[in-house]
């Protein structure tokens, strides 16, 4: 191992510039970067150069730590956690780095020497948005915890080109703008090269008879595509552990076609290049949706294939033997995007490595374990036979083959069910046939959870029963968590140091110490401090709107706060319809004593999807209406943040004092988003829907307002037809709300723009918001009258906060650690060589 020396100056030892965490060192550091790295002086650098100059500062720092634990890792050929997803929606790396670190007081206080401002800085950042919402943020805190709970880990994705696009609105429409994370260059990311994997995509295949006399099979691909790692360091707070990302990028094996460059046709050639690259370019805009794009299809086997390969040359690299490998790794599926492993996995233990059918199996199986994301149809993912066999011949025919054995496997535990067979099959022959890549998963994995307790029971009684009935051992619940540095440390840092200055700081590491809160719920100065914490944040987050939209609000009124995905399910129409139903109370009676309210929505609706746009439209054309109607005077504000973005909701989660949490019950598998508001002191106005259940079982029913069908009345009144126009003509207010919208007084006087929604919701209502509309508004009057009782609703929120332990995304991973991947801690200790002098 290579020793990083100290400078020494006679008898006096420096920390070392690349190590050093002093604010002396800090600054020397970041002006070698400044001058050596970025090429540029103080007078002619840009913001970006300074920002770039910090980032690589900590890089360094970072660096120490992440050779430290390669080595041991190493060394110790540690039992390691795959973890594999097509999306990592990390946020920016550079203030989370200097939490876990512990050096954000030392870098303000160095940057501000030098003139700067830390926020400022930290501004600059573009985020890797490289995921669409819930699904990709879980896996970045579960990155983070599983560095700071030091467990050996490798998050394994896609570097998309382009990650999910910028979201601008225009006449309050959505508009689309193409990502540019890339543009300024990514200082956190170090590419390998050398360990470049190929995939075949494509072809056919040939079976043959080799030297021993076995049938084999011989797959001759159409295109071999070159992916390249792109590693990252994950540190984990006050830990040594430095975890890896691990993002590969799509090349052409070689840039040019010699061949056909040679014969002067130099575009041809450079056409491969192309083509193969286009495999990254992209992540596809898609939340709890499946598209069944050929593109996204070989986006899957492209990362799965390089992540499975580089595993493999990991275990022989450290002399494992592949029969072990499922020691070594334990693979865990986010989601059925990468569940093409399984069929990848049997391939390459199979044709690549010479394994028998049985073996490999048994390793697949042990190896891998798969997460349910969803309840919604329109997410399972499933391939047509036909796009599926021609970009992946060879894994059709594993696939065939599992099926085969699994079906068997079936009949003996459930004879004469042939029903029960077609439900279950991997291969969909209701019509066109079609994979069902779900079924796949289940079939692959030792372990199947659900990211919620009623998710996972939704699974066992409904989307998965069949399975559930086959593999009850395999089922189990790990429910989601966020964690607490990115969430509260990070971006909430004045509740923070009043929580730590009442119980210590441990409950970073372990949340479920916010419980010592409690016993500060009596004590007036702490209920005070909590409040002006509180109405700080909120005055900041009223000059951001005033920056960003040019509306003024009023800091006093309840932040009523919806940022999430939009979709249907979500019903963020069912927050608009209780807009307008106070805005026709007002209208009604101008002097109504209302408690004044700011509605502030952020989020992305997927491009393709016309009716979330619409929601998006609707909502843009009520605060138009409300925001400049004089009769409303103050009471009411609309307000949509645009472009919501990781680095956005670090700034929105702590100014709300309402969470709207308000699926559909049985749709919203868990929800993240409602424990991140929790956390930093917002009450929930929610469904008993996915982790909504088990935050109320929590903070205590009192504290938690609760409204709407629950998930078996769903099902049961769907059961018994449902009906919205019968509610429509029954309730007055409602009636009332919907004939303003279709009257067009949110649309300059036009009938038809919001028609297709009004539509959609007085002949179908999907997710019954006709049904629950009552119980929402009554339960909205509720919370507007417990707000008027400040003293009550500061108790509410800090016993929120202290109640929120179970869903720090440590107590998930501790979870998984125990439950599924059989997997220890390995602490790391800086060694003697490189560890810098303090
Ligand atoms: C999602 C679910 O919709 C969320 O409820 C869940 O919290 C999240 C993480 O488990 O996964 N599934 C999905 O496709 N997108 C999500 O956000």
């Amino acid at each position: 191992m290579q020793t990083v020396p100290n400078h020494q100056v006679d008898n006096l030892q420096i920390e070392d510039d690349r190590t050093g965490l002093s604010v002396e060192c800090l600054k020397r550091a970041f002006l070698d970067n400044l001058f050596y790295v970025q090429g540029k002086f103080p007078k002619i650098a840009t913001k970006n150069d300074y920002y770039m100059a910090l980032a690589y500062t900590v890089r360094d720092r970072l660096l120490q730590r992440w050779i430290n634990t390669a080595v041991i890792y190493t060394d110790r050929a540690s039992r390691t956690v795959s973890y594999l997803s097509a999306e990592f929606l990390m946020g920016p790396h550079l203030g989370n780095n200097l939490v876990n670190l512990g050096i954000y007081d030392q870098v303000k206080q160095a940057v501000s020497e030098l003139g700067l401002d830390l926020e400022d800085l930290l501004e600059q950042e573009e985020e890797p948005g490289l995921g669409n919402g819930g699904l990709g943020r879980l896996a970045a805190c579960y990155l983070d915890s599983m560095a700071t709970l030091e467990i050996p880990s490798l998050g394994y994705g896609i570097r998309y080109e382009f990650g999910i696009f910028d979201q601008d609105i225009r006449d309050g429409w959505q508009v689309e703008i193409t990502d540019k994370w890339l543009h300024c260059g990514n200082p956190w990311e170090i590419a390998r090269p050398e360990w470049a994997i190929y995939v075949r995509l494509g072809g056919h295949t040939e079976a043959y008879t080799d030297e021993r006399g076995r049938y084999r099979v011989r797959w001759i691909p159409f295109q071999v595509i070159k992916g390249v790692p792109h590693d990252t360091p994950l540190l984990g707070y006050k830990t040594n552990t430095a975890n890896t990302l691990r993002l590969w990028t799509a090349e052409a094996p070689e840039s040019f076609d010699f061949a056909a460059f040679n014969s002067g046709d130099y575009l041809g050639a450079v056409q491969e290049k192309m083509v193969s690259e286009n495999l990254s370019k992209v992540l596809y805009p898609n939340d709890d949706s499946s598209q069944g794009k050929r593109l996204r299809l070989a986006q899957q086997i492209f990362f799965v294939s390089c992540s499975l390969q580089d595993m493999i040359r990991i275990v022989f690299g450290q002399n494992v033997p592949l029969e072990k490998f499922h020691e070594k790794f334990v693979v865990q599926l986010n989601d059925t995007h990468p569940a093409i492993a399984v069929a990848e996995l049997m391939r390459l233990l199979i044709d690549e490595h010479d394994m028998g059918w049985d073996q490999a199996w048994s390793i697949t199986q042990k190896s891998l374990a798969y997460t349910n994301h969803t309840l919604l149809p329109e997410a399972l993912e499933r391939w047509p036979i036909s796009l599926f066999g021609e970009l992946l011949p060879r894994h059709l025919e594993i696939i065939y083959e599992i099926n085969y054995h699994f079906l068997e496997e079936v009949k003996a535990k459930f004879p004469a069910d042939s029903d029960r067979l077609r439900r279950m099959s991997l291969i969909d022959e209701s019509g066109e046939k079609y994979v069902r890549m779900a079924h796949l998963a289940c079939v692959g994995s030792h372990s199947i959870n659900g990211v919620a307790a009623l998710h996972t029971k939704l699974l066992q009684q409904d989307v998965l029963r069949d399975f559930y009935q086959m593999y009850p051992e395999k089922f189990n619940n790990k429910t989601n968590g966020v964690t607490p540095r990115r969430f509260i440390v990070l971006s909430n840092p004045r509740l923070t140091n009043l929580i730590s200055s009442k119980i210590g700081d441990n409950w970073v590491k372990n949340l479920k110490d916010l419980k010592h809160l409690e016993a500060f719920v009596d004590d007036p100065e702490f209920c005070s401090q909590w409040r002006s914490i509180k109405s700080a944040i909120k005055q900041d987050l009223v000059a951001y709107i005033q920056k960003q939209n040019g509306i003024t609000v009023n800091p006093d009124s309840i932040f009523d706060i919806q940022a999430k995905r939009f979709h249907e399910y979500k019903r963020q129409h069912l927050n608009a319809l209780h807009i307008i139903t106070l805005y026709n109370r007002i209208k009604a009676n101008p002097d109504i004593d209302i408690t004044p309210r700011t509605f502030i929505f952020g989020g992305k609706a997927a491009p393709g999807y016309y009716m979330a746009k619409l929601i998006i439209k609707l909502i843009n054309s009520i605060g138009d209406v409300v925001n400049n109607d004089p009769d409303v005077r103050d009471r009411l504000k609309v307000v949509f943040l645009k472009n919501y973005s990781v680095k956005f909701a670090q700034r929105v989660y702590p100014a709300a004092d309402l969470s709207e949490q308000i699926s559909m019950a049985g749709k919203e598998a868990s929800g993240t988003g409602n424990m991140k508001f929790a956390l930093n002191g917002a009450l929930t106005i929610g469904t008993l829907d996915g982790a909504n259940v088990e935050i109320r079982e929590e903070v205590g029913e009192e504290n938690f307002f609760i409204f709407g069908l629950t998930a078996p009345e769903v099902y049961a009144l769907k059961a018994r037809g449902y009906r919205p126009l019968d509610y429509y003509h029954s309730n007055r207010e409602l009636k009332a709300v919907i004939d303003r919208i279709a009257s067009g007084h949110f649309s300059h006087g036009d009938t038809k723009l919001f028609k297709p929604l009004l539509d959609s919701l007085l002949y179908r209502d999907e997710y019954l918001l006709f049904a629950d509309y009552q119980a929402y508004i009554d339960c909205q009057d509720y919370v507007s009258q417990v707000y008027r009782d400040r003293d009550r609703w500061t108790r509410m929120s800090i016993l929120n906060v202290a109640r929120m332990g179970k869903f720090s995304s440590d107590r998930s991973i501790h979870d998984y650690c125990q439950d599924i991947w059989n997997i220890q801690s390995v602490p790391i200790e800086l060694g003697e060589c490189i560890q810098a002098k303090e």
